[in-house]
C-alpha cells in the first residue's frame, strides 16, 4: 500500500496518530498525522495529499454513513483524523500552494444556539477541501449579507433547529436578493425540509452533513 492509500485508510478508521488510543487495534501504529508527514517527506505535493489521500477517506466515510454502516460518532472520529492531517497541511495551503475548490459561509441563524450539526457540516466541507467561513451560531442576517458581499462566489450555508428561527432563513434569502447578491444558499437542520427550501427559494437542502459536500459541488458546477 502506498502512503496515500495508508492515509485514506487511517481517515476511514479514524486513526489520528500513533499516540491515539482509537481504534484499539491500531494503537502505536502510524495514523493520519504520520502518514501526511511521510507523504511530505516523499515530496508529494500537499494538494495531492489532500485530493488523493485525505478526501477519498472522507468520501468512503460519507458513503458508509449514507448506507447506514457508519453512525454519527464514526463520522466525527474520522473527521477529527482528517482535520489532524489538514492541520499539518494548512500552513502550506495558506501560502497558496494549492487551490481550494470553493468557499462556504456557514452559520446557525439568529436566535438559534444549536451548533453541533452546523459544526459537523463545517468539518465535512473542510474535509471536502472547501474553505469554510464559520460565522458561528445566532448569526444575524446582516452578518450573512456582509460575508456574502465580501465573498460573492461563496455558497451560503444556513442551519436552524427551531421552527421559530427557521423564518430567519427566509429573511437571509430575501436580503441576498434585495442586495443584488447571487450567492447560492443551502439550508439544513431539524427544523427544515425540502418543501420549506422551495418555499423560501433556497437552492438546496440536505438532511445530513455528509450530503453537504456533493450538494455544494453541484451548485458550484464541480465534478463530484
Ligand atoms: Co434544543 N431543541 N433547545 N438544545 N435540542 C431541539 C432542536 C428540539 C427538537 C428538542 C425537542 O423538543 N425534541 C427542540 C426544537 C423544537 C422545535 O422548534 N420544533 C429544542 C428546543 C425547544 C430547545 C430550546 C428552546 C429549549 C428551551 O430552552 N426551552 C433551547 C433553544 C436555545 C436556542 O437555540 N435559542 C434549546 C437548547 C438546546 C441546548 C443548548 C441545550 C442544546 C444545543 C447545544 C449546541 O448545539 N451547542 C440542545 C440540543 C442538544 C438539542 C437536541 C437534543 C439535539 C440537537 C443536536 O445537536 N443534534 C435537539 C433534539 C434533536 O434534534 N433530537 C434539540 C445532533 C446534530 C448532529 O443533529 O443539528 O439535526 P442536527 O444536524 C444534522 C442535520 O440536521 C444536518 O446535518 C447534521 C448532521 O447530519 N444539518 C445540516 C444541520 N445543519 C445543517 C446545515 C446544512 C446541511 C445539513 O447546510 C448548511
Amino acid at each position: 500500500m502506498g502512503v496515500l492509500e495508508e492515509i485514506t485508510e487511517a481517515v476511514v478508521r479514524g486513526h489520528v496518530n500513533a499516540q491515539s488510543n482509537y481504534p484499539p487495534d491500531l494503537v502505536g501504529k502510524s495514523g493520519v498525522s504520520e502518514g501526511v508527514e511521510e507523504a511530505l517527506r516523499q515530496q508529494i505535493e500537499p494538494g495531492k495529499i489532500i485530493q488523493e489521500g485525505l478526501i477519498p477517506g472522507m468520501d468512503i466515510v460519507g458513503q458508509r454513513f449514507k448506507n447506514g454502516e457508519y453512525f454519527l460518532p464514526d463520522m466525527l472520529i474520522s473527521a477529527q483524523a482528517m482535520k489532524a492531517g489538514m492541520k499539518i497541511l494548512e500552513p502550506l495551503l495558506k501560502s497558496g500552494e494549492i487551490k481550494r475548490p470553493g468557499t462556504v459561509i456557514l452559520g446557525t441563524v439568529k436566535g438559534d444556539m444549536h451548533d453541533i450539526g452546523k459544526n459537523l457540516v463545517g468539518i465535512m466541507l473542510e474535509g471536502g477541501g472547501f474553505e469554510v467561513i464559520d460565522l458561528g451560531a445566532d448569526v444575524s442576517h446582516e452578518r450573512f449579507i456582509a460575508a456574502a458581499r465580501e465573498h460573492p462566489d461563496a455558497v451560503v450555508g444556513l442551519s436552524a433547529l427551531l421552527t421559530t428561527t427557521r423564518e430567519n432563513m427566509r429573511l437571509i434569502v430575501e436580503s441576498l436578493q434585495a442586495n443584488g447578491l447571487q450567492n447560492k444558499v443551502i439550508i439544513g437542520g431539524a427544523a427544515v425540509d425540502k418543501a420549506f427550501t422551495k418555499e423560501i427559494r433556497a437552492d438546496g437542502f440536505t438532511r445530513n452533513a455528509a450530503n453537504a459536500v456533493p450538494m455544494v459541488k453541484e451548485l458550484l458546477g464541480i465534478d463530484a
